[in-house]
């Protein structure tokens, strides 16, 4: 059993560096990408601007400790800096998983490295740079997908969904958190007001969340909560919980 209390957005507690990647005007806004910029700043970039971020995190924890099974494999798909690997590495009160955590950054990749390497937790992570396009799902109990799918071309999403309905055990789980839009444009523009609001609190200028939604535009394509249910059921999947929502982010939680 590991410390509970370590459970935490990578580095988020000491010598968080601030994310200032759009503050200073720029003349051309190119696509935006994980490159070692974002990388750096990546803890503070996500708390900041994601509504409930570290609430997700620790019940991907919880939700991995209650669905994991022994001798299977937890799949964290765009790991990033591996916060919810984390997450899943505290909660889980057994050990014989083995959790696989994939990311296509190079420079995310790196730093998640390292911070595996600083935590205490014994549960073994394979860390592998790779699409997850190209990743075959196996023998899995847990699968998350924290915040990735909206970067898949849409064309590509079912394919990942089905991949890894494929890959899951009977009774296992997916956990999908994503950016969503809404069907009637007064609900969208009260959500993307009050996004707008949440992250000027959070010490983001007009400027950045200006040069941040252009440089997102083509990049980051958000879809409906019946879109993605829909595409669950599609896949395969029998069972579909929308357990978390705050203002155009919300989590589910599919079951084989
Ligand atoms: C967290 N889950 O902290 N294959 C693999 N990785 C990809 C791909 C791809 N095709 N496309 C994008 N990525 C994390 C947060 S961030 C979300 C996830 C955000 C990776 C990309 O490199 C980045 O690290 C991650 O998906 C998205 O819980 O920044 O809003």
């Amino acid at each position: 059993m590991h410390a509970r209390s370590q459970t935490s957005v990578p580095s988020i507690k000491s010598g968080r560096e601030r994310d200032a990647v759009y503050a200073v005007p720029r003349e051309k806004i190119a696509d935006f990408t994980f490159d070692e910029t974002v990388a750096r700043v990546f803890p503070d970039m996500i708390q900041r601007s994601v509504p409930g971020y570290a609430a997700i995190i620790s019940m991907i924890g919880i939700l991995a400790d209650r669905y994991a099974r022994e001798n299977t494999f937890l799949y964290d798909l765009g790991c990033s800096l591996g916060a919810a690997t984390l997450s899943m590495r505290h909660h889980l009160r057994h050990s014989r998983c083995r959790i696989i955590a994939v990311d296509n950054s190079e420079a995310m990749v790196r730093r998640c490295s390292r911070i595996m390497e600083t935590d205490a937790s014994t549960i073994p992570v394979d860390l592998v740079c790779a699409d997850i396009l190209d990743v075959q799902i196996r023998n899995a109990s847990v699968v998350v997908l924290n915040f990735i799918l909206q970067f898949i071309p849409p064309a590509d999403r079912l394919q990942v969904v089905r991949n890894i309905y494929e890959g899951l055990l009977p009774g296992g789980i997916l956990v999908l958190s994503e950016k969503i839009r809404f069907p009637h444009p007064h609900q969208e523009a009260f959500h993307a007001d009050m996004h707008h609001a949440f992250k000027k609190a959070n010490g983001y200028s007009d400027l950045e969340i200006s040069q941040k939604r252009t440089a997102l535009e083509k990049v980051l394509i958000p879809e409906t909560l019946a879109a993605h249910r829909e595409r669950i059921y599609t896949a395969g999947f029998t069972h579909c919980e929308v357990w978390f929502q705050c203002l155009n982010f919300a989590s589910l939680c599919a079951q084989k």
